[in-house]
């Protein structure tokens, strides 16, 4: 096996700085070390699995009891949900947050400029995704691992009918301690409490995590900032052409009913979620293709 994957995705590989090997499960993932970054990318959901910039430690959540098989999807990282968010309106056996996380997708090309490294991946609909989903698409990401990360995420719509998708990046934060981070950004902006039937609510000042937070803020195109006082760091995340922001942190009793999450994982996890859902699902007329930009930054020793 291991042989195999390094061959067929030999074409592919930048010598020294980017391979594609054999990853957990046997699933191939794209593995990225310069100077700059040292990052991972499994070609199962175009998933990342690891960011860390040079000089710092990881940045992204990876959860050691995570699933590695096909169907299933990798709990850490950035998932990526497409074409619909959480529960499928019409289908409660759809999975969820669609089916692109749980399915490998091709690799189109791995590029290098200076240190920064992008690995651009592909997928499109087929006989699996229209027993779910009607639509004909295709879409195209691309991660440029270096001091950032930026994800782009570009959905094509290839028939002839307009189509309406939801779209989240579902980032896992690494936190030091749950409790000492705050989450900055959000002031004055409202949101549906997942925790509370989607009651409508305003957030006052910034976010402390307490409890079980399931939280879709809308109509916000604003850059957020984590901050660590643990990890003696800041994250922040910008971005393009995205309208929500969803926050997530399972706590006690979420966590346990999730296995591939150990018991006090919610401790060190913290999901930013980039997105356009809920009221600002996207309508896509054939032929075009919005883009959605993310970009995630470290700034070391903020406080
Ligand atoms: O993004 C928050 C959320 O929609 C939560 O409701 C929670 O279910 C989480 O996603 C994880 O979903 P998953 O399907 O990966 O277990």
């Amino acid at each position: 096996m291991k042989g195999e994957i390094a061959t067929r995705y030999r074409e592919f590989e930048i010598p020294g700085t980017a391979q594609v090997v054999e990853g957990n499960g046997g699933l191939p993932k794209v593995r990225i070390t310069t100077p700059d970054v040292i990052g991972e990318m499994y070609l199962h959901g175009a998933h990342i699995t690891s960011w860390k910039p040079y000089g710092a430690e990881e940045v992204l959540f990876l959860s050691s009891q995570s699933r590695w098989e096909d169907g299933r999807a990798i709990r850490g990282g950035v998932p990526i949900c497409f074409p619909w968010f959480g529960g499928k309106a019409d289908d409660p056996k759809a999975p969820a947050h669609g089916f692109v996380r749980t399915k490998s997708w091709h690799l189109e090309s791995i590029s290098e400029v200076g240190n920064v490294v992008t690995v651009s991946m592909f997928t499109e609909s087929d006989e699996t995704t229209k027993r779910w989903w009607p639509a004909e698409f295709r879409l195209v990401y691309r991660a440029t691992f270096g001091r950032e990360l930026s994800l782009e995420l570009v959905v094509s719509n290839t028939g002839r009918t307009s189509l309406r998708f939801e779209e989240a990046l579902h980032t896992y934060h690494r936190v030091g301690n749950i409790n000492e981070a705050r989450l900055r950004g959000l002031d004055g902006i409202q949101y549906l409490d997942k925790t509370d039937s989607n009651r409508r609510k305003m957030q006052q000042g910034e976010i402390a995590i307490t409890s079980e937070t399931d939280r879709v803020y809308l109509d916000t195109a604003d850059a957020i900032g984590l901050n660590d006082p643990v990890l003696h760091r800041a994250t922040h995340v910008i971005k393009e052409n995205s309208h929500t922001t969803v926050i997530w942190n399972p706590w006690v009793d979420k966590t346990r009913e999730l296995s591939d999450l150990r018991e006090n994982a919610w401790t060190q996890m913290l999901c930013i979620e980039t997105s356009n859902v809920s009221d600002f699902a996207v309508d896509l007329a054939p032929g075009q293709q919005p883009t959605l930009l993310w970009t995630s930054r470290l700034v070391n020793n903020a406080q």
